[in-house]
């Protein structure tokens, strides 16, 4: 039977340097697969993904959890047709709930071994009210505590105590018995998603959850309506200087954004990967496509606007969605 994990978490919290830094090592006599459905139209974690694991499929526009129900199983049997996987890892985008998915494998014969959320423990606070956040909390039974290097260890702790309560109001019930779908959970700190082969040691028995999903719907979220992305394109190369400048300038209501470059003196394209204010950047290999900025939050629209006007340089497409 191939086994999976299912990783979630909201917005850039951490899931792909997770899949990037831990799991390829804990499992180096294993044949990974990896899936993941980005938030957005443009997939650059599958082009960062594809430079560290040989198996990579990536499941754009729309969430896997609601509409994409069909193309994420159709992808799944794709994957093991051509692959043959003995583990498949699936990346779901900040906007998904876990529990779906879950079911989605379980139906197909796939055992789940984990439901693994990943939390920023710097940015909780900035992203938890958000009700998805708590159904992906509430729908997993692995919890990551990452970004570990940005906050003081009474600071974790203090977020430990606040999400053991939420994990308990939000954990993932069966509706007729009220019952916990998933007896237990653990939870583990990380600093750039790396962590112990043990994580991946599942904490519970499939069958005992198999028999309590039968009675779970998918309960309605509401991140994709309120949390929306806007594509720029770049005229031409610029200098590192000008990817700083604009970082500088994302307005708060922007908390996320992700992008391909090419900069002038650096041979090869960078990737940036913006959180909520700070930035990471690494080299991509062999990318020859446009340089792009994916501008990912609240009322984007008028945000990318503002900074397409301070920036000349961004150009912002006005009608059509460009595929990568
Ligand atoms: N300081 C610090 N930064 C981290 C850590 N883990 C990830 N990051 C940074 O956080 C940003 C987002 O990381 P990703 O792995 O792309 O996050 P994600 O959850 O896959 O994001 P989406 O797929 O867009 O939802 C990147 O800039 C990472 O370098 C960590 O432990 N510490
Ligand atoms: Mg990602």
């Amino acid at each position: 039977m191939i086994s999976s994990f299912v990783i979630t978490g909201f917005l850039g919290v951490g899931k792909t340097t997770m899949l990037t830094n831990s799991v390829k090592e804990n499992f180096s006599d294993k044949k990974i697969a990896i899936i993941v459905n980005e938030f957005g139209d443009i997939g650059v974690d599958s082009k960062i993904l594809k430079n560290v694991h040989s198996e990579v499929l990536e499941i754009s526009e729309g969430c896997i959890c609601c509409q994409l129900a069909q193309e994420f199983e159709a992808g799944v049997r794709e994957i093991i047709e051509k692959y043959d996987p003995e583990m498949i890892f699936v990346e779901t985008s900040g906007a998904s709930e876990p529990f779906p998915i879950f079911l989605s494998l379980q139906n197909m014969g796939i055992s789940v071994d984990g439901v693994i959320c990943v939390v920023d423990s710097k940015n909780f606070d900035t992203y938890k009210e958000n009700s998805t956040a708590k159904y992906q909390l509430g729908g997993s039974n692995i919890i990551i505590l990452n970004k570990t290097d940005l906050v003081t260890e009474e600071e974790l702790k203090a977020l430990e105590i606040e999400l053991i309560e939420l994990k308990e109001e939000y954990n993932i019930k069966n509706t007729m018995t009220d019952k916990p779908i998933f007896k237990n959970y653990v939870i583990h700190k990380a600093k750039q998603g790396i962590v112990a082969k043990e994580v991946f040691e599942g904490v519970y028995k499939v069958e005992e959850v198999a028999e309590f999903a039968k009675n779970v719907t998918h309960l309605g979220h509401t991140l994709k309506d309120s949390i929306t992305q806007k594509v720029a394109y770049l005229k031409e190369d610029i200098n590192f200087n000008d990817v700083d400048e604009i970082l500088k300038n994302v307005p708060e209501s922007i908390y996320r954004v992700k992008g391909i470059v090419k900069v002038k003196d650096v041979p090869n394209a960078i990737f940036i990967n913006y959180s909520f204010g700070d930035a990471s950047f690494e080299e991509l290999f062999d990318y020859e496509d446009k340089s792009l900025l994916i501008f990912i939050g609240e009322n984007v629209e008028k945000e990318v606007t503002e900074l397409t006007k301070k920036f000349d340089i961004l150009n912002v497409p006005k009608f059509s969605i460009t595929k990568s």
